[in-house]
């Protein structure tokens, strides 16, 4: 990729800014700037794009797909500088025009097509693939909002429209000559030919044009440019013009065109809950189709061969089960319009698909009606119903210890698609996000499958990418890693383990600090500046960032807050090191409880933080608007992780590794990935509470705990709940009786009241060890040391050898 001088590039920006914006120089502003920049990165990766690709075709290298409904991309301008080896020579130049970079790179929009974690991972692989160089994609749509916008009014949520493409994105390239045509609804109809076989006809669909946007996925300095391909529903030019006319039928044609353009309309504001449910299959059904057709073209005219070599080429991973209508999509296309017989199509398709699940959330494993399959999808149907049968009569005739839970494994049961099903027995490779994730899923969850198909199992932990998560976000830890270790980390993560020689290094150690004593002044001004808050840049910085539900339990942080409050009241003299609470977090719309816990995280700062007693020594924040964006401002100042849901209820979590790669110390209970961060930097080096995720099973199976027991008998618990309940938290209009009743009357769901106690005195261990400055930043440089191992260039390379054989 081409480099320049900052003379050179100030020129470029100069003749940008005339050709596309008309202005000089001194006429520029930020948001000008940014488009052109922008422009000339996408110049500039243009060459090694084309080159990528014809690469791939002429070594015939296998490509990944990485099939998504979600890609938490964030803003791509400072990582594609950074992949591109230009973000120096254009901070440097930005400077010198009189600007500052991060206003400049502020003014791009976050790309937030996806909720939380799922969607973020997503993004973080497709980093790491173009950096390892593999021929890997990702395949998405173009939702023309985002995940909403959160606006806090009177500690109440707010949803706003994200409206991420008012302004041009100069991220993508419209190839409107590589659209395909995606088919709903209508009728099949069947003929026998000559010769037996059977010929499906689809009359009466309504057609919908998948239009791509390609986005470059920029390599690390290597010169792949791998691609992003997001799908636009557009109303088929056919459709145009034979429903065109005038008066009524024009309306009827415009109501037409909004159907169709609502498939890419909006990205549903739900990880767990599903809502608008026939437009959201819609739109798996829509992302699936046009990918498995483009694929397939391109199969095509890159290798001429025949689809039944489709396995040896390619590989469809799909996120979730999300995509996995792309088994019966796949087998659509074989059989109807390829005239591949039912066991040649079955098998190629087996050795296509693998299958990534997230969750084990039982709300968010998803299931669709029969009956809205049957009428959008008829062909699909037909095909889900007759890999069903096949599976349940195979199960029945092989598998006789199967026998009595063939009911329990179907695909379809009590009028129900169950996508996971579907997705297992349709793939080649069915892995979990985590060890215990993958152990769960093996030993509970998945039991029967795992016992029919035990080849098929596999653990991939999550990572993040470092380059964005550390290089780029924490300029100058990354820089003291480097003055300490070598540049090597950079390429290769693991090599971060080179730190653990400078954990008594009192140098080191010391330009650890300063540099997470200027991230977090960093934040405290951008915390004043939102907020008008001031907050103790000496107090320790404690983060929950993450969507808000109830198993991630940012009601037992809040309780641990006001227990903290109570005391200091009790007792204003308490010796104490300040603390800083900071949350940031969306509930999904419809998600009432979780709305509630950020009217009462707001409730009780408004409360502790104006509260003389306390003497500034408590301080809750919760900063609007969780994106990439902000995790990217709070993560490099975060000293306290925050990583406490219900043990077996977090399938990884990847904020838990981000934080740790920055230097924040975990509290957490053993869940996800924490397990395996707890492996790696030994148990002194990170804070451990709580309830094991086998505890909780024994305790779901045995109807739960007494948590009114609890109330009854431990009086600082007692008190936290009478505040919320009619007491100082929860008083006249403001109150919070559902989330008393929650744990109250349904018995305390996600053990809030049961982890309690341990995880007041973990912090209280935790407030303890901070008092020791240089021990704790031992702890701090060994959990950046060990973080190597969470880079997702680690993950890439396992899928890439153990599941996608690249
Ligand atoms: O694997 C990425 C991420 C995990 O780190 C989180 O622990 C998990 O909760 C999240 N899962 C989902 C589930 N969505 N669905 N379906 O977002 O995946």
């Amino acid at each position: 990729m081409q480099q320049y001088t900052k003379a050179e590039f100030i020129k470029l920006i100069e003749d940008k800014l005339r050709r596309k914006r008309s202005k000089t120089m001194e006429e520029a502003t930020e948001n000008d700037l940014y488009f052109v920049i922008a422009s000339i990165v996408q110049d500039n990766v243009m060459p090694d794009w084309l080159e990528t690709q014809k690469e791939y075709t002429k070594n015939r290298n296998k490509q990944v797909y990485y099939l998504s409904m979600e890609f938490l991309i964030g803003r791509l301008i400072e990582s594609n500088l950074l992949n591109c080896g230009l973000l120096d020579v254009a901070n440097e130049s930005i400077q010198e025009m009189g600007f500052n970079p991060d206003k400049v790179y502020n003014q791009e929009h976050d790309a937030a097509l996806g909720n939380g974690g799922l969607g973020r991972l997503a993004a973080c692989f497709l980093d790491s693939i173009a950096s390892l160089g593999y021929a890997g994609h990702g395949a998405g749509i173009r939702y023309r909002y985002g995940l909403f916008e959160q606006r806090i009014i009177h500690g109440n949520q707010v949803e706003l429209p994200d409206y991420w493409l008012k302004n041009e994105y100069p991220w993508e390239t419209r190839k409107p000559d590589e659209s395909v045509e995606v088919q709903f609804g209508g009728r099949v109809i069947e003929h026998t030919r000559r010769d037996g076989s059977l010929e499906i006809q689809y009359v009466d669909t309504d057609k919908v044009t998948a239009v791509p946007y390609d986005v470059p996925v920029i390599g690390y300095q290597n010169e792949v440019v791998n691609t992003l391909r997001l799908w636009s529903a557009e109303i088929s030019p056919y459709d145009r013009s034979i429903h065109a006319g005038a008066g009524a039928q024009y309306y009827h044609h415009l109501e037409h065109v909004h159907s169709i353009e609502q498939i890419s309309g909006f990205l549903y504001p739900d990880d767990s809950t599903y809502e608008g449910k026939e437009l959201r299959l819609k739109q798996q059904y829509f992302l699936v189709s046009a990918t498995i057709k483009n694929i397939i073209n391109k199969f095509r005219d890159d290798h001429g061969l025949p689809l039944s070599k489709l396995a040896d080429y390619i590989t469809i991973q799909i996120n979730d089960t999300h995509p996995s209508l792309g088994v019966p999509e796949l087998m659509r296309v074989l059989m109807d319009e390829e005239g591949y017989p039912w066991d040649d199509a079955w098998d190629v398709t087996r050795h296509v698909m693998a299958y990534t699940n997230h969750t084990t959330l039982s709300e968010a494993l998803e299931k669709w009606p029969e009956d809205m399959i049957r009428n959008l999808l008829p062909r699909i149907y037909m095909i889900i119903h007759e890999i069903n049968e096949r599976f349940c009569i195979g199960l029945y005739y092989d598998h006789e210890e199967l026998r009595p839970h063939i009911k329990d494994m179907a695909i379809i049961s009590n009028g129900q698609i169950h996508m996971a099903h579907l997705a297992i027995v349709g793939s080649f490779s069915v892995n979990g996000v985590a060890k215990l994730h993958t152990e769960i899923l093996k030993q509970k969850e998945m039991k029967n499958f795992y016992s029919l198909y035990p080849e098929k199992f596999n653990n991939k932990t999550n990572g993040i990418t470092h380059r964005r998560w550390l290089l780029q976000v924490n300029p100058c830890l990354s820089d003291k890693i480097t003055d300490a270790i070598g540049p090597q980390w950079i390429h290769e993560p693991h090599k971060l383990i080179s730190l653990l020689r400078y954990t008594n290094d009192k140098p080191f150690l010391d330009d650890m600090r300063q540099c997470k004593q200027h991230s977090k002044e960093l934040l405290a001004k951008y915390i004043y500046e939102t907020q008008g808050l001031k907050v103790d840049t000496g107090s320790i910085f404690d983060v929950q960032i993450k969507r808000l539900h109830e198993y991630k339990r940012q009601l037992m942080n809040i309780f641990h807050i006001i227990y903290l409050y109570n005391e200091l009241k009790d007792n204003p003299n308490m010796d104490m090191t300040p603390r800083t609470f900071i949350f940031a977090a969306k509930a999904a719309p419809s998600y009432h409880l979780a709305k509630e816990v950020i009217k009462l995280i707001h409730h009780v700062a408004s409360v502790v933080n104006f509260d003389p007693d306390i003497k500034g020594k408590l301080k809750v924040v919760f900063l609007e608007n969780y994106n990439v964006s902000l995790a990217e401002k709070i993560i490099p100042a975060a000293e306290v992780s925050e990583q406490i849901s219900t043990a077996s209820k977090e399938a990884s979590g990847t904020g838990n590794m981000k934080m740790m790669m920055n230097g924040a110390i975990t509290c957490g209970t053993l869940d996800g990935a924490n397990i395996e961060i707890r492996d790696f930097v030994g148990d002194d080096n990170i804070f451990i509470f709580g309830l094991t995720s086998d505890e909780v099973h024994d305790y779901y199976a045995n109807g739960g705990y007494n948590a009114q027991e609890i109330y009854h008998s431990d009086p600082r618990i007692k008190r936290i709940l009478d505040q919320l309940n009619g007491g100082i938290f929860g008083k006249e209009e403001i109150e919070f009786k559902d989330l008393f009743y929650n744990i109250m009357s349904h018995n305390d769901p996600y053990f809030v009241l049961k982890d309690f106690v341990p995880y007041l005195e973990t912090h209280e261990l935790i407030e303890r060890s901070y008092r020791h400055q240089r021990d704790w930043q031992r702890m701090s440089a060994t959990n950046i040391a060990h973080s190597g191992k969470f880079s997702s260039d680690r993950t890439i390379r396992e899928y890439a050898t153990g599941i996608w054989k690249l």
